[in-house]
């Protein structure tokens, strides 16, 4: 398979947040068929959802051989290994793992939007821009 770049939103809110994200980094660079190229700075930034404590977040730019399916998959996988548990919408989480584009690829599936429709409001993306 040819290789693409992946944009990855990394965001925490529980336990020692910087820790679990420098680790998450290391998680997702040693994983075959990822490879991190660019990190931004971690960002502390006020919640979006319910009530709860403020996220240090930040992004990582990625090549991958694997496809946008298959890196969803991993990255579900890494936010499972770090504890995270799935309860209310947009709830308070050790990591957060999200996919804001493949290339210039359309993802649209019911369990896959490509690129993040709320990649915009999230400011912190922009440490992620390489222009
Ligand atoms: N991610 C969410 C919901 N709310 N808030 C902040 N500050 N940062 C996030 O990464 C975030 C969020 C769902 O993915
Ligand atoms: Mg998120
Ligand atoms: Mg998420």
């Amino acid at each position: 398979m040819t290789s693409a770049i992946a944009a990855i939103a990394l965001g925490s809110n529980l336990g020692d947040s910087p820790r679990i994200l420098e680790a998450a980094i290391a998680h997702l660079d040693s994983t075959p068929g990822i490879s991190v190229q660019q990190t931004s700075g971690w960002y502390q930034t006020a919640a979006i959802g319910p009530p709860q404590p403020d996220y240090l977040n930040g992004c990582a730019l990625v090549q991958v051989q694997l496809t946008p399916q298959q890196l969803l998959a991993r990255l579900l996988e890494i936010e499972q290994q770090f504890g995270r548990i799935r309860q209310e919408r947009w709830g308070p989480r050790t990591l957060d793992l999200d996919l804001l584009f493949y290339d210039d690829a359309i993802v649209a599936t019911p369990n896959l939007e490509v690129p993040h429709p709320r990649m915009k409001e999230r400011a912190f993306v922009l440490g992620c821009s390489n222009k």
